[in-house]
């Protein structure tokens, strides 16, 4: 199974995958961890990227799209991915069927999580102080919210239409998003 975990910045999309991959051996395909490793690992990709997760915009669609098909590449055979915070826009959702398609897979759900504005604000704004990731300051916050509203969220249409869109609950607890995203995977097998 191919399973989009889909969401604004923040809704839980990492917790959930990173779950998902202990519990069931998905594979996680984190565009966001792809790039922050490739800046920590000081590649000239991490260079050129930083300035621009660091303002909040997106990084552009071929940069992540490779990344993807090289991921894919490594995973030749894997029984399943969880795709993390790609497609972010309306060229990846496509490089991303077609880059399937070649490979005879396709994505058979997208779970979206739902999380408010304020209850965003407050997660970051913790992880913020716990952790200091450069993006998660309430300014940056504001421009990747934003840049979700303006180039994912209008996504979500496109993947009703196709009857691919499960609607979770991201506002409670991460155990309870949990037994939720269980059931909608539990629907799908059966
Ligand atoms: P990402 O790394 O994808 O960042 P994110 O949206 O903040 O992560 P996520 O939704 O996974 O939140 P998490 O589980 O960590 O992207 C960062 C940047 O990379 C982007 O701004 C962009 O520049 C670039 N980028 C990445 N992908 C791209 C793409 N495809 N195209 C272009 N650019 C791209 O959860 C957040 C916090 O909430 C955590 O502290 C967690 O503990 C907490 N939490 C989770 N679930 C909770 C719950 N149920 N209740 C309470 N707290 C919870």
């Amino acid at each position: 199974m191919n399973i989009i975990l889909f969401g604004p910045p923040a809704a839980g999309k990492g917790t959930q995958a990173k779950r998902l991959v202990t519990e069931f051996g998905f594979i996680q395909l984190s565009t966001g961890d792809m790039l922050r490793a490739a800046r920590s690992a000081g590649t000239e990709l991490g260079q050129r990227v930083a300035n621009i997760m660091d303002s909040g915009q997106l990084v552009s669609d071929e940069i992540v799209i490779e990344l993807i098909e090289e991921q894919l590449d490594t995973h030749k055979g894997a029984p399943g991915f969880i795709f993390d915070g790609f497609p972010r826009t309306v060229p990846q959702a496509e490089a991303l069927d077609a880059t399937l398609k070649s490979r005879g897979m396709e994505v058979d759900a997208v779970i979206r999580l739902q999380v408010d504005e304020d209850s965003l604000l407050d997660r970051v704004t913790k992880r913020f102080e716990e952790q200091g990731r450069d993006d998660d300051n309430p300014e940056t916050f504001k421009k990747r919210l934003d840049a979700y509203n303006a180039q994912t969220a209008p996504l979500l249409p496109i993947y009703a239409e196709r009857q691919k869109l499960a609607q979770v609950d991201g506002m409670r607890s991460i155990e309870e998003v949990s037994a939720e995203i269980d059931s909608v995977l539990a629907k799908l097998e059966g």
